[in-house]
């Protein structure tokens, strides 16, 4: 009879009814460090069953490139997942949203109304540099003895993403940002314990203390943001839209201009989680990336040094950065770049389904298959990094001392489920760093050890906390350009 593969099948864990390969997976370790280890025993492309779905684990950036870029449309699907169904009405979303005609519309919009306050414009970059300015002051306030950055960290770029999704910027101790900030933290504690691969189907069965917590925190969301929405609704007018909010308000009446519209289809729910969305990715994401990055500074603070350096030079020390500085900051760059490859904040990405059958490295995919890319071990892998434990910014410059990107380095993803806030991302990322490394040194407290640098896998991978002690730099001593200047 024929085989029902045209080429030799899947390396794989063996399977039990039920549990699929649980018994052969390690539960004390996180999925992308299991994921890493299985693959050097079977291969770089290996299969599992994730209870009872069949889901291959893709570990190395040829076949990632496969799947979300060479047939990035036919892996461009999402399963059904019960913790993120929960948190977005059954894929209302953009993230975990199955790929259908009304998604892609969806997407587009929220990725038009993105561009429309960012790239160029520079309405976004006052935007974060306000933020900043708060930062900074609260850094320096907090006074020359050991802290955690982590809060003011956290406040600042919630503010950013407030500020986006529905114009509201709150002074420190808001009880709206709060309010904000306290429900994010309970779903992120809740959504997705262990990454989202979501490998304990038996949450739903057993309703439990977790189930309880996030359905509370998703309940104060929802009331938050249906309370933005109707403000939005009763003052929407004809001019431009002043945030996403008002943007998707828009986007669902006219139904895509010149588009084939879905009949608009984007529904008030819709607008809601897509909010709670840009919300949710835009904090934790940011907010874990420059932890991590200041983490990784303390223990090289020869790297911080050449940053400060470079700012020096090419900015001084009289005024602001802005986005205009970005072409002179090389190394900046790749300090940034740096972070996130040696620490990517989602280590095994959303996962991705085969709408089709299809393929991968000339392996039989059929359609439905899981596909779980595991961007550690791409990151790690040293057949395409030296010494690839090591936190190395130069490995970003090529001879010449110019910026490479190279193919193995996808910490945004990529292709049609690429991240859409990668452009705003990126613009924080480096008016966050830039502004706080030429305004004030980090350093360890007296007597305290680095950073632990492992990391505790939640719904992003984040550092363990940490603390540092800030010293203004000359003439940053108010954490705000001098007047005088
Ligand atoms: C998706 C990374 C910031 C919104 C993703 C994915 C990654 C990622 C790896 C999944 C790609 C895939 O499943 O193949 C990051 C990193 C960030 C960041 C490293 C910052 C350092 C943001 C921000 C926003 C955002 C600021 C929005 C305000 C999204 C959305 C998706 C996504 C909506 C889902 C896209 C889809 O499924 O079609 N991001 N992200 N992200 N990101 Fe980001
Ligand atoms: C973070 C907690 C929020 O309350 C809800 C939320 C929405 C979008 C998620 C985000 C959480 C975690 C990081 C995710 C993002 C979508 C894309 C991003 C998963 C769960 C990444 C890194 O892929």
């Amino acid at each position: 009879s024929a085989a029902p593969q045209t080429r030799s099948s899947i390396p794989g864990l063996p399977r039990l009814p039920v549990l699929g390969s649980l018994p052969w997976m390690r539960r004390d370790v996180a999925p992308h460090l299991m994921f890493t280890r299985l693959g050097r025993r079977l291969g770089p492309l290996f299969a599992l069953h994730v209870g009872p779905h069949y889901t291959v684990v893709v570990n190395s950036h040829e076949h990632a490139r496969e799947v979300l870029l060479q047939r990035g449309k036919d892996f461009a699907g999402r399963p059904n997942m019960v913790t993120t169904n929960l948190l977005t009405r059954g894929g209302k979303d953009i993230a975990f949203c199955d790929f259908s005609p009304l998604w892609k519309f969806h997407r587009r919009l929220v990725h038009n109304s993105f561009t429309l306050f960012g790239e160029g414009t520079s309405r976004l970059q006052d935007v974060v540099l306000l933020a900043v300015d708060g930062l900074c002051i609260e850094l320096l306030s907090s006074g020359r003895r050991g802290f955690d950055p982590s809060p003011a960290v956290t406040r600042a770029v919630t503010n950013v993403v407030c500020t986006l999704v529905f114009s509201a910027t709150y002074r420190h101790g808001d009880a709206e940002l709060q309010e904000v900030m306290r429900y994010n933290d309970g779903i992120v504690q809740t959504i997705a314990r262990g990454g989202l691969v979501d490998i304990y189907p038996w949450m739903k069965v057993f309703p439990n203390q977790t189930l309880r917590k996030l359905k509370e925190s998703i309940r104060i969301r929802d009331q938050l943001l249906t309370r933005k929405l109707e403000e939005h609704k009763a003052s929407l007018s004809d001019g431009d839209p002043h945030d996403l909010l008002d943007a998707l308000l828009k986007g669902q009446m006219d139904g895509g201009r010149g588009q084939r519209s879905p009949g608009s289809g984007i529904t008030d729910d819709h607008v809601l989680m897509t909010a709670a969305e840009a919300f949710g990715a835009g904090v934790e994401t940011t907010s874990t990336t420059l932890l991590w990055i200041l983490a990784y500074l303390l223990h090289h603070p020869e790297v911080q040094e050449r940053v400060q350096k470079e700012l020096d030079e090419q900015v001084g020390g009289e005024r602001a950065v802005s986005v205009s500085d970005r072409g002179q900051l090389p190394y900046l760059d790749c300090v940034i770049n740096e972070g996130m490859r040696i620490r990517p904040v989602s280590p095994v990405l959303i996962p991705h389904t085969a709408m089709k059958d299809s393929s991968i490295g000339g392996h039989a995919v059929h359609r439905g298959t899981r596909v779980l890319v595991n961007m550690w071990s791409i990151h790690h892998d040293p057949r395409h990094w030296n010494k690839p434990d090591l936190f190395n910014p130069d490995r970003f410059l090529d001879d010449q001392g110019q910026r490479v990107m190279p193919s193995c380095f996808l910490p945004f993803g990529a292709g049609p489920r690429v991240c859409v806030g990668e452009s705003l991302a990126r613009l924080e990322l480096f008016l966050f760093l830039s502004s706080l490394l030429q305004r004030m040194s980090f350093r360890l407290p007296d007597g305290d050890t680095p950073p632990n640098l492992q990391g505790r896998l939640g719904v992003v991978l984040q550092p363990l906390p940490y603390k540092v002690v800030v010293t203004p730099r000359p003439g940053w001593e108010s954490g705000l350009a001098n007047s005088s200047v």
